[in-house]
């Protein structure tokens, strides 16, 4: 059997991260070309490194924690690529796809996890496109790591995040598991942004596509099953009747 879960904003919003579109959401005080888009950053630096800076530091308070949602995940996860119905059968294949860019997924402990929209905790050298893990604040004369005394290579790392505009990571990984699912469940993703919100549609017919969301998304006649709740209710029930 092969499941593809794609997870966005609404599943980390119990834990406290706030989500983008929602009342007090992300996008409320910002206007997002400013602080999510290439041109932005070429506009005014300083704002969008202050921008994510904040929000890195809100990543990394203690009190930050992975929810009963992404434990379930992990655990699902562990308990489905252990079991084996018979040698004869196809392996079991898991692929979690978050557009989120906290790292609450790999803390809780899942191990398939693609970062379609990249990772806060990383920055990503503009010249080499390199990237290094990162939990300091970055500034526009932030030194190299590779070589801080070199005076001109200050300044050159930028978040390791997708912006509107640019290409989003592991898409042809993601479409050979969507092309493949036989379970598909999307948590907490408001269905707005492309190609996350396409992955539903290029699932197989017969696939079982499940969304669990607090409100109906314009993606949500595209699944058999609208779930409507909190994902760290819904989401380990929906796992314990798939039954690992
Ligand atoms: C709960 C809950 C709880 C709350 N329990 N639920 C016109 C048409 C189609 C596409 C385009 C178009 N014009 C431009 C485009 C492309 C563009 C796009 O989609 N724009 C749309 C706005 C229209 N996309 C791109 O530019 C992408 N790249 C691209 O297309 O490249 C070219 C390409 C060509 C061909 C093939 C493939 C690619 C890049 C998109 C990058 C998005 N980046 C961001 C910022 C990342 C860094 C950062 O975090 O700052 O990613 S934007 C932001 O939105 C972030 C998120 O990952 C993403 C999705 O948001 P998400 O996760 O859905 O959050 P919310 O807040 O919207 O929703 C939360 C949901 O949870 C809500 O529904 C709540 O109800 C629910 N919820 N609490 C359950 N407790």
């Amino acid at each position: 059997m092969n499941i593809l879960i794609l997870t966005g904003a609404g599943i980390s919003a119990e834990s406290g991260i706030p989500t983008f579109r929602d009342a007090n959401g992300l996008w409320e005080g910002h206007d997002f070309e400013e602080v999510a888009t290439p041109q932005g950053f070429a506009c005014n630096p300083n704002l969008v490194q202050r921008f994510y800076n904040e929000r890195r530091r809100a990543l990394l308070d203690p009190k930050i924690k992975p929810n009963a949602a992404h434990i379930a995940l992990a655990k699902f996860e562990q308990e489905f690529l252990a079991k084996q119905n018979s040698p004869a059968e196809p392996a079991n294949q898991f692929l979690l796809v978050t557009q989120n860019i906290d790292d609450l997924h790999d803390r809780a402990g899942s191990q398939n996890v693609l970062h379609m929209h990249g990772e806060l905790l990383k920055a990503q050298c503009l010249d080499s496109l390199e990237c290094y893990e990162w939990r300091e604040d970055l500034h526009v004369d932030t030194p190299h790591p590779e070589d801080p005394e070199d005076e001109r290579r200050r300044g050159f790392l930028r978040p390791n995040v997708v912006w509107f505009g640019e290409m989003p990571i592991g898409l042809d990984q993601i479409a050979d598991a969507a092309s493949q699912a036989d379970v598909f469940i999307a948590i907490g993703t408001s269905g707005l942004v492309y190609p996350a919100a396409g992955i539903v549609a290029s699932t197989p017919r017969e696939c079982r596509r499940i969304e669990i969301n607090l409100d109906d998304t314009p993606a949500s006649s595209a699944f058999h099953e609208t779930i409507r709740g909190q994902a760290t209710v819904e989401v380990p029930k929906v796992l314990e009747s798939l039954g690992a």
